[in-house]
């Protein structure tokens, strides 16, 4: 790569630790290229062209400003109460209002004109995820044509998802602009690729790539994994008990954000339902770990209020005087200790009803001792599961099947334990987060972009 990389993504980390798979390999390919990275600042400020530095060296780390209603509007509002609900098939929760859209157009226009500034000729430009769809689109109009590529972590909509936007046409359109779409998944591929061929101003070249106006854009899957090695490692380094004099017999472990894309209300129900069906009197405790996230969002504090609610009637009706079956912890826990409680799980259930990839599938196997795993209870409608056929595969709508799943992991057999679990570690290996920035990188450097359509513009 010739010139820098320039990386764009909401988040960007603002002190000097860099934790967390996605930020560290970001922060890898950047010291690599000595490139910049570009996010929001968490505070709302001052709307202007300016950057502020987070941090020089080993690359430029530098922070745009939302104003206080950038933050509602576009933040809150278009990304997170539109295309967020919209992108996990949850249509219902779409709330739009043209305030949101237009607050959405207005940050992706001040943010093409700020890299505008900085890019030089060669450098390549990494956009990242659902908040900057349109970036792409400003950058050409402002005369940028750099080679630009998008990675979407979150699934890709179905075609007639697409149809509860105000203005469906324009989606094609300003995904068209990026030389590279990366997705999590084939099916993601597959999906994109329909919408492209449902537009009558799109044509097909011969190596698969979609022509669209005068731009050329790739659409591949890059299925993203984490550091496998390095999680590895914490989870084997030995710690104090994570629980203290409290730690339950058997138990079954879930971690996610608290959001409604992944099934909690579903699998607190099918642990219950696990509960009552079960055939021995054996302990079980389901430990589940849900961070707030987004809190201003109503369908946010909803999704709070219920899952309270179902394991408070979970607790009151089978919990003994020594014995809690569903533990819930709402607050965020050390990646360290994270890994400990991974290790020590002997199941981890992920019921996602959409999920772009789920990293928590993936922390959870690196983190197994190999001779003796815990099993992954994986949601088909997650994006991990279209590799790691091997999980314990559950359709998070269906109660009885997530109950079914528990039981089985728990009462599962030493030898088919191993044998699940080398299979799912093999693709958890296999789909490491260096070599899915490198992938990605490397075919955004070499996609077809030819002269004479650059010409055009
Ligand atoms: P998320 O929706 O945030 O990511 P996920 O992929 O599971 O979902 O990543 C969550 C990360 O946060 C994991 O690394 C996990 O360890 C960490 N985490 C969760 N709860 C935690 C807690 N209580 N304490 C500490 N850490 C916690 C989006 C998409 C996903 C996609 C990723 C990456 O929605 O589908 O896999 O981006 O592309």
């Amino acid at each position: 790569m010739s010139g820098r990389l320039i990386v764009i993504s909401n988040r960007i980390p603002m002190g000097d630790a860099v934790s967390g798979g996605l930020m560290v390999a970001l922060h890898d390919a950047l010291a690599a290229s000595g490139g910049i990275w570009i996010g929001a600042h968490p505070e709302a400020g001052q709307a202007d062209d300016g950057l502020e530095e987070v941090s020089t060296a080993p690359y430029q780390r530098l922070a745009f400003r939302l104003s206080e209603i950038e933050m509602h509007d576009y933040y809150l509002g278009y990304a997170n109460s539109v295309l967020w609900p919209l992108f996990h098939r949850r249509g219902d929760l779409v709330e739009l209002r043209p305030e949101y859209e237009a607050a959405y157009r207005r940050v992706n226009a001040r943010l093409a004109r700020i890299i505008r500034q900085i890019a030089g000729p060669d450098d390549l430009i990494w956009v990242h995820d659902y908040h900057f769809l349109s970036l792409a689109a400003e950058l050409r109009a402002a005369g940028v044509q750099n080679r630009i590529g998008f990675f979407l972590h979150v699934p890709f909509p179905a075609l007639g998802d697409l149809s509860v936007l105000t203005h469906p046409e324009r989606f094609a359109d300003e995904l068209a602009q990026f030389n590279l779409v990366g997705l999590q998944t084939r099916s993601d591929v597959a999906r994109c690729l329909e919408m492209f061929r449902a537009d009558p101003r799109a044509e097909f070249m011969p190596d698969g790539s979609v022509k669209f106006g005068h731009r050329i854009t790739s659409v591949r899957s890059f299925p993203i994994g984490i550091d496998t090695a390095g999680f590895a490692a914490e989870a084997e380094k030995a710690g104090p008990n994570p629980f203290g004099a409290e730690e339950p017999g058997r138990f079954i472990l879930g971690v996610d954000r608290l959001d409604y894309s992944k099934g909690l209300p579903n699998r607190f129900k099918g642990f219950a339902r696990y509960l009552e069906t079960r055939t021995d009197n054996a302990r079980a405790c389901l430990l589940q770990i849900a961070p707030p996230s987004r809190e201003q969002v109503p369908a946010y504090q909803e999704i709070t209020r219920e899952l309270e609610e179902i394991a408070g009637h979970v607790n009151g009706r089978f919990a003994e005087l020594d014995w809690t079956p569903l533990r819930y912890i709402h607050r965020p826990i050390a990646r360290a200790k994270l890994a400990r409680l991974y290790r020590r799980a002997k199941a981890c259930l992920v019921t996602s009803l959409a999920d772009g990839m789920n990293l928590v599938a993936k922390e959870f196997v690196a983190a197994q001792n190999p001779d003796d795993p815990g099993i992954l209870i994986l949601s088909r409608f997650a994006g991990a599961a279209e590799d790691m056929t091997e999980a314990l595969l559950v359709n998070p709508y269906d109660i009885e099947d997530i109950a079914k799943a528990i039981s089985c992991a728990l009462g599962m057999s030493h030898d088919e334990r191993r044998r699940r679990h080398a299979a799912c570690l093999e693709v958890v290996q296999r789909t490491d987060v260096a070599q899915w920035s490198a992938t990605f990188l490397g075919t955004l450097t070499t996609c077809p972009y030819p002269r004479e359509f650059s010409d055009l513009l």
